[in-house]
């Protein structure tokens, strides 16, 4: 009786005030990275493409499967060329779509000789910058690399090419009763292999481990053009070192990953979802521990974000009609369980409020307010993004220190340079997402947040990096996360792969394979839109 029905706007229309942000910067006018990071330098040794490099690229590619420059700022090359964020863009003049692994054999192998630079690039839905160019590299991207190869539906064990779009993957599994371990926002345009060499982490980690845990065996192009096939189905095999594990997180460095295969689970037959709203972050903890004390092994996902994050899905993912969350509490955490029994029930002492979803579209619907977040940042203006592992305890802290760091720089507030300050993240994995909105990306943040934040995770023992990678934006920044043994250790690794370049050098560009790569996250309106289609049914507030 005290039930309550509310009616909620499409996602789908873009509000005014987007299409004006849209309209304001256009992908064509991405300013281009090497002007604004002057200090990044093109490597001399790398040669420039020529009209016979050309002539190489179409002998083993058909014309539908090249782009090539014709020296005008030509629209169907900006795609390739320009991120999801519109904060780095290169300057690319060839983009390469292979359809198989001995293709991209050959054009690696060409490229490593005549020293080109290449940069490999997935559904391009990074957030680091790692999967576009800088300067002129040669995309090679896996677009048109998308068989599925073999599915055991026994073991769950799946094969398939590195350009396969995570949700056709899943959707491909679900038909099996199975699913991809791996799930994140950008799951409508990301490639398996972008997620694999930039080791995605996403809303399922919590539950089925990472792509280290799942993934059996790759097939990688190495930067000399040979193919290395350790397209392993066993979940057993203690001969030697596990090499898959270096391309894993690799982000390009050491080769262009082409084939996958990776264990799948069975797809549960039950999932619920529940909303709560909290008064502090105290109680968001306390809400973590009795979870995961309460719902043990049906415990899928934990996320959690702050009234800040609410507002800005609220003003720019849904338009005038009302919203199934209130936004007068500060932190909220979605908890998902999901398991072969339908009579799951969440309840978590220590909430103000909440709602749980009563059927399959409100469990959409409320994920789409937690996957709608970054979106929403991207429609309200230039978001700068610190991805961190962090001890949970300290987990909120930065998020405030940065939003008093900027109010008083004096550029944080109404009609400032800052609008917004955010925090939210994936509470149950101690991974929790910092974005700045501004009305510009401009050194004035920049110089305000780094190395601030970095500094800050490095005091707490945390890592810069928890599941973006480093791309460009953090390529200098791994002694912050990792030790100078280590990277030298990376660096001998790196060496003997691909013997031309180290990594971590000053030079942006390296041989053949870049030291950036394909795809991590979050994705495109394409597909988001796609994914959470509309809030449409009403969410029955239940505490
Ligand atoms: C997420 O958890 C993604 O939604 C994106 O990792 C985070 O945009 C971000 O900062
Ligand atoms: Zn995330």
């Amino acid at each position: 009786s005290n039930i309550q029905q509310r009616s909620y706007a499409s996602l789908e229309n873009e509000t005014a005030k987007t299409a004006e942000i849209h309209k304001k910067v256009p992908s064509n006018v991405v300013s281009y990275t090497a002007d604004i990071y002057t200090h990044l330098k093109r490597n001399p040794n790398f040669k420039e493409l020529s009209p016979d490099d050309i002539k190489f690229f179409q002998s083993i590619l058909s014309p539908s499967e090249l782009i090539v420059g014709n020296g005008n700022n030509q629209d169907d090359l900006i795609p390739y060329n320009t991120d999801w964020m519109k904060k780095y863009r290169g300057k690319s003049k060839l983009v390469a779509k292979p359809k198989t692994t001995a293709q991209i054999s050959k054009l690696v192998k060409y490229c490593n000789e005549k020293k080109l630079a290449i940069v490999p690039q997935g559904g391009n839905t990074g957030l680091v910058g790692g999967s576009v160019p800088v300067f002129d590299e040669i995309v090679i991207s896996t677009n048109n690399l998308n068989k599925i190869r073999k599915f055991d539906p026994l073991s769950g064990t799946l094969v398939c090419d590195s350009g396969c779009i995570l949700e056709v993957l899943d959707n491909y599994l679900a038909e099996q009763g199975y699913m991809v371990p791996l799930d994140l926002g950008a799951k409508g345009s990301c490639h398996i292999g972008g997620n694999v060499a930039t080791n995605a982490g996403g809303i399922r980690l919590l539950r089925y481990g990472s792509l280290h845990g799942t993934v059996l065996g790759l097939e990688v192009v190495l930067p000399d053009g040979t193919i290395l096939d350790n397209l392993s189905t066993l979940r057993k095999d203690n001969t030697g070192y596990d090499i898959k594990h270096l391309f894993i997180g690799s982000e390009g460095t050491l080769g262009i990953i082409t084939g996958v295969s990776i264990l799948t689970p069975k797809r549960p037959k039950s999932v619920n979802v529940a909303v709560f709203c909290l008064n502090s972050f105290q109680k968001v903890q306390e809400a973590f521990i009795i979870s995961k004390g309460e719902l043990s092994e049906i415990l899928s996902a934990f996320e959690f974000w702050d009234v800040n994050a609410l507002k800005l899905v609220k003003d720019h993912l849904v338009q005038g009609a009302s919203f199934p969350l209130e936004d007068k509490y500060p932190f909220y955490i979605l908890v998902e369980t999901s398991g072969s029994n339908k009579d799951h029930n969440d309840e978590v002492g220590v909430v103000e409020n909440g709602v749980v979803a009563q059927d399959n579209t409100q469990i959409r619907n409320l994920w789409s307010i937690r996957e709608g977040i970054p979106e929403a940042g991207s429609k309200a203006g230039s978001v700068y993004k610190y991805d961190l592992s962090i001890p949970v305890p300290v987990f909120y802290n930065i998020i405030e220190d940065m939003g008093n760091r900027l109010k008083d720089a004096g550029i944080f507030g109404k009609d400032k340079l800052v609008t917004d300050v955010v925090g939210y993240g994936h509470i149950g994995d101690g991974n929790i997402h910092l974005n700045i909105v501004a009305k510009s990306y401009s050194p004035e943040v920049a110089k305000l947040t780094e190395p601030y934040v970095y500094e800050w995770t490095e005091k707490h023992k945390g890592s810069i990096s928890a599941e973006h990678g480093l791309g460009l934006m953090k390529a200098d920044c791994i002694g912050y996360s990792k030790s100078q043994k280590m990277i030298n250790m990376m660096k001998q690794i790196k060496q003997s792969i691909d013997p031309n370049v180290s990594i971590g050098s000053k030079t942006i560009q390296t041989p053949a394979i870049e030291k950036r790569v394909a795809d991590t996250y979050i994705g495109t309106t394409k597909c988001i839109v796609k994914r959470f289609p509309v809030i449409t049914g009403p969410i029955i507030p239940v505490l």
